[in-house]
């Protein structure tokens, strides 16, 4: 350890400390711009590009990046002298001056770095306001909104993309004035290797990245007499929707979003939970074939890759092309409602399918483009029409005036609006597998399963492995969350399974679903996953029925329409395919 003076106190800390990290033990907070660091995936940006952090250093001539100085034992540090002060207004204002100063119209006004930190140090006027030399086309995609003029170079969304999610969609290119981050040959992020799984807007302190908005359609269909719109709400969102509204993560808010949504003006306010059980029927039964297959036959594809994520999806496609024989063939839950909606459920209503407006909110990007695949379309028609993230969903609640804080509490409708405990754990990384593994292992063993939490496919390590003995049978079972753990999986799988891997969930977003790229942004504090984890296995403990066989709605709509997991009929609407 080493001891330093920072303002005035003193502090022992380890060698390898930079300032910013001693300060931190001090509780002094020194102000950042491109610096992040996120324990959950080990993630660390420190360009130190934007200097914001610049401290003095006693016997330095220059100011110091705290971010990116190692402390020296005795050294003596100033946070707030009125030259790092200075220094610091400056480098902000400099920033400006070549940034778009459209703030008031800005999606990601009031969560933007760049703004706070202008506000933080009171800054009330660019003296330097020239033109921005930093002049780019906004490029609309279908999850993926960029404006490059609002990039400040502070590579997050680079470092997120290639270390964290090694998919390598993003690069640094260019010098000063013209740096900026870029796609392969400029193309939009969905002619890249981008999977659209919004981890890089997640971690973009300006407007630079975000997701495509939405909420303008969405506020046509509410307004459309003739339309009978949809709502389906994913697992993870009732636990974080609360934050937008100032709400401590982790508040439990599922009667509140539906009030909210039904305010709005939804015909139907359903819950995606409902499918995630759907699913757990599908895809387990698939499971319990390839297993069954396997022990007869000594051969059959495995492991069975869980295919609800469409980042992860989308990842397998790009990068794993032969390899497109492992992934179940089961829609995702989003994907099942849509199918469900408007075949079944419009049909009981005798409304078309095109009168029929399914709206998601979902807690990703990437859901807006597994919305648009063609194997979840019937001719033009859409199965889900629009796909709003958390963010979204909690601009429209805002947009309407209703004060999200004081609704009274509404349950979901009748009869896609039941879910179980098994289908809200889809939301958190391990959830997919252990609901599968409960419904699998009663269906198998022809009893009841006494303890219903898998705890060793629990928690946020990237890859855990655990093996579950069912019916005899040894279920070598893995979990990964986060594409570079997922990558890391997939080339032991391809290179000969040696472990012999029966079953793997993957989710592309740290933490599953409730760390989505669609999320309110954790603003670098990624406690707040702990936090939204910790509710949804609260309501999976608190819910009467907490496995996907016993859900009395999905069990009336085999009896009067599907039959059976995996009939004729499920294989149309309840399964996919998957394109190289
Ligand atoms: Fe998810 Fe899923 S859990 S993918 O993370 O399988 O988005 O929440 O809706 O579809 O159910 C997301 C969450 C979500 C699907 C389910
Ligand atoms: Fe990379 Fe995901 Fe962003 Fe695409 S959406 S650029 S894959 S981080």
């Amino acid at each position: 350890n080493v001891n330093v003076t920072i303002d005035g106190r003193s502090v022992s800390v380890p060698k390898t400390s930079t300032i910013l990290e001693a300060a931190k033990q001090l509780g002094i907070n020194i102000p950042t711009l491109c610096y992040m660091h996120l324990e959950t995936t080990d993630f660390t940006c420190k360009p130190a590009t934007c200097r914001v952090c610049v401290v003095e250093v006693e016997g330095r001539r220059n100011l110091c990046p705290a971010c990116a100085t190692p402390v020296m034992d005795n050294m003596v540090i100033k946070t707030n002298s009125m030259r790092a002060l200075e220094a610091r207004k400056a480098i902000v204002e400099l920033m400006i001056s070549d940034h778009p100063q459209d703030c008031l119209t800005c999606n990601k006004s009031t969560d933007c770095r760049l703004q706070e930190l202008a506000n933080e140090l009171g800054i009330r006027r660019i003296h330097l306001s020239g033109t921005s030399k930093s002049v780019h086309p906004l490029m609309k995609g279908i999850a993926i909104e960029r404006d490059m003029s609002k990039c400040i170079m502070c590579r997050r969304c680079e470092e997120m993309c290639n270390k964290v999610q090694k998919v390598g969609a993003l690069s640094g290119v260019n010098r000063g004035f013209e740096a900026y981050v870029a796609t392969a040959f400029e193309e939009e992020l969905e002619n890249t290797v981008c999977v659209g799984c919004g981890q890089c807007v997640a971690v973009c302190p300006t407007g630079a990245l975000m997701e495509t908005d939405d909420t303008a359609k969405v506020i046509r269909a509410l307004k459309d007499p003739n339309k009978t719109v949809v709502f389906q709400t994913a697992p993870a969102t009732r636990v974080a929707i609360g934050e937008e509204f100032g709400l401590e993560p982790g508040t439990i808010v599922t009667n509140k979003m539906v009030t909210a949504l039904k305010r709005l003006g939804a015909d139907y306010v359903f819950d995606t939970n409902f499918s995630a059980d759907l699913t757990i029927m599908e895809e387990g039964t698939e499971l319990i074939g390839r297993l069954t297959d396997y022990i007869e036959n000594k051969k059959a594809d495995l492991p069975i890759l869980t295919s609800c994520c469409p980042g992860w999806i989308n990842f397998m496609e790009t990068q794993y092309p032969d390899q497109l024989h492992l992934p179940s063939t089961a829609k995702s839950p989003q994907g099942m409602f849509g199918a469900v909606a408007k075949n079944y459920f419009a049909e009981k209503l005798d409304i078309d399918r095109e009168n029929m407006v399914v709206v998601s909110i979902m807690p990703c990007t990437a859901k807006k483009l597994e919305a648009v695949r063609d194997s979840l379309r019937v001719k033009d028609n859409p199965d889900v029409d629009y796909v709003l993230t958390t963010r979204e969903a909690a601009r429209l609640i805002k947009m309407a005036n209703i004060d999200f804080n004081s609704l009274e509490d509404s349950n979901y409708d009748d009869p896609l609006g039941e879910g179980t405990g098994a289908a809200v754990i889809f939301g958190v990384t391990g959830g997919v597998l252990e609901a599968a593994l409960r419904t699998v292992y009663e269906t198998l063993e022809k009893k009841e399963l006494k303890k219903l939490e898998f705890v060793p496919l629990r928690g946020f390590q990237g890859v855990k492995k655990a093996t579950v003995t069912i019916a005899g049978i040894e279920v070598n079972a893995a979990v990964v969350h986060g594409l570079g753990n997922a990558r890391t999986i997939m080339e032991e799988i391809k290179n000969g399974n040696k472990e012999n891997l029966h079953v793997v969930e993957v989710m592309a977003c740290p933490g599953g679903c409730i760390g989505g790229g669609g999320q309110p942004y954790l603003h670098g504090d990624d406690t707040i996953l702990e936090k939204r984890t910790k509710a949804i296995y609260e309501i999976d403990h608190s819910e009467r029925i907490r496995k996907s066989h016993e859900n009395e709605a999905i069990q009336e709509l085999y009896k009067n329409y599907y039959q059976e997991p995996n009939s004729e009929l499920a294989h149309r609407d309840l399964h996919t395919h998957f394109k190289k």
